[in-house]
């Protein structure tokens, strides 16, 4: 019997994002159903009843929520182009970093308001290419959407936030990151995200001018 695969994501869900990016690296095929999160699908709302929020992956007619449950869903069903570390340790710390940035992104409001962060991307990536090594894994999936984010943010603040010389590792990591073949055709529309992250902006600019 052939897999059923459905994705339920926004265009710009960086939650999602980690989801797409996933299935592109394991080489996957499945459907996206786009929703409007002020008007959510009954099936979105059906499949994952506890949080109504995407990503949603249905895999043979079974919901899996919430996206690093997914990534780990992913990895064990799908074994090639393994995401997750083999060794317990290095596992547990890839979940304890993911973890780590999701907590804080809730905590604080805006992620790259913390100085922190970049300090932490930094620590854990370590020098390596990707923070598991030479291939993009999980840690490297769930931090992704910060490296397009940060770029998107620079060019309406026509601002660096991550210079190469104070941030060497973290520029680096973002760079290969962001621009490996299979992670660079994923990212949604750029112009479309300059266009949300200025909207967003708005507010805060009129109050402070
Ligand atoms: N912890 C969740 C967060 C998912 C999430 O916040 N999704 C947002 C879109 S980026 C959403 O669906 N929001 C709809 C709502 O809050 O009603 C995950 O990792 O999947």
């Amino acid at each position: 019997m052939g897999e059923e695969l459905k994705l339920f994501r926004t265009w710009s869900s960086r939650y999602a994002l980690r989801v797409v990016h996933a299935l592109k690296i394991k080489d996957l095929e499945y459907e996206t159903i786009f929703e409007d999160i002020k008007n959510k699908s009954t099936s979105l709302l059906e499949y994952n009843s506890i949080h109504k929020k995407v990503p949603v992956l249905v895999h043979n007619g079974k919901p899996i929520c919430e996206s690093l449950v997914i990534l780990e869903y992913i990895d064990e069903i799908w074994k090639q182009s393994p995401l997750l570390p083999q060794d317990p340790y290095e596992k547990a710390m890839a979940r304890f970093w993911a973890k780590f940035g999701d907590d804080k992104k809730r905590s604080r409001g805006s992620y790259c308001s913390s100085s922190r962060e970049p300090q932490v991307l930094r620590r854990a990536a370590n020098g390596k290419k990707f923070f598991g090594g030479e291939t993009i894994g999980y840690l490297d999936i769930a931090f992704g959407w910060v490296a397009n984010l940060i770029s998107i943010l620079e060019e309406i603040a026509d601002l660096k936030l991550v210079d190469a010389e104070i941030f060497p590792l973290l520029s680096a990591w973002m760079n290969n990151f962001s621009d490996h073949p299979v992670i660079n055709e994923c990212w949604p529309p750029r112009d479309k995200m300059v266009e949300k992250f200025k909207a967003m902006r708005e507010p805060y600019v009129e109050k402070v001018a």
